[in-house]
């Protein structure tokens, strides 16, 4: 007795039993290759993802280079500036010593010059005094070659610039009871000296037009030189509420230029004479 074994089989397979063999599978190109495609496809993307990554990861080592070359260069910038920022220091610190080094020196010159300035006017005073004792020996009026006291001397003349106010005909009369005259002036070293005297200060000179016509106070004629005169002067203004009359006699103005004004109006004056 042998045993037997066997499936049991189901209503397919019995169906089937009875059917011809198929035969072999045809499978189409699709299907043949369809169990390759997914994971080629896998390994594609995995190697352009790859590929990527290197890229990117050559344009960021690029970069990285340059900012580490700008660093670099930035640094070295800084260690240059703060050797000059170090040097400029230095030299800020050797002027500061030499400002008050040399301050020490300009008050020593102030100082002399002071001293100097001092001993001039010491030396005008002397030579004055010796003028005034010439006189009294001599008994004179005036002493040839010296100028009075509170007279400034310039190569031969002498010139007074009054610190007192008056009108023009005043400050004519003064000049002339002290043995001078309202200032005459020829020379443009003479003009040239007055005016460097009188900056900022308004001073009656001896030139009018009373008479008509502009003339010195010893009656000399004198012709109008624009570039002595304020710009538009003489102007012969009659504006100046001084009452009757115009401007008939000239004053120096405070930059050195002539300007012509009421003569009662009260100025400085100067006198001027020989030494
Ligand atoms: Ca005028």
């Amino acid at each position: 007795m042998s045993t037997q074994f066997h499936d049991e089989p189901d209503e397919d397979d019995n169906s089937s039993f009875w059917n011809k063999d198929p035969g072999p599978v045809q499978y189409s190109v699709w299907s043949r290759y369809r169990r390759w495609l997914i994971p080629g496809l896998i390994t594609t993307f995995i190697l352009i993802l790859i590929l990527a990554f290197g890229v990117s990861n050559s344009g960021l080592a690029s970069r990285l280079g340059f900012v580490e070359e700008s660093a670099l260069n930035l640094s070295l910038s800084l260690i240059n500036a703060q050797k000059e920022t170090k040097d400029a220091a230095k030299g800020v610190q050797r002027l500061s010593f030499s400002v008050e080094s040399n301050k020490d020196q300009l008050n020593s010159v102030a100082e002399s010059l002071k001293q100097l300035s001092q001993l001039e006017v010491l030396s005008k005073t002397v030579a004055a005094l010796k003028c005034a004792v010439d006189q009294l020996i001599h008994n004179k009026t005036a002493a040839s070659g010296c100028c009075p006291l509170e007279w400034d001397t310039f190569e031969t003349s002498c010139f007074l610039f009054s610190k007192v106010s008056m009108s023009w005909h005043e400050a004519r009369d003064w000049c002339h009871a002290h043995q001078s005259q309202l200032l005459i002036l020829n020379a443009d070293k003479d003009w040239d000296y007055v005016a460097s005297r009188t900056s900022g200060v308004h001073y009656w000179i001896g030139l009018t037009d009373e008479g008509g016509k502009w003339e010195w106070v010893n009656g000399t004629p004198y012709t109008i030189d624009r570039r002595r005169w304020r710009p538009g002067q003489p102007d012969n203004w009659e504006g100046h509420g001084m009452g009757a009359g115009t401007e008939d006699c000239a004053h120096l103005h405070s930059e050195g230029r002539l300007n012509d004004m009421h003569c009662l109006v009260r100025l400085r004056f100067i006198c001027h004479k020989r030494s």
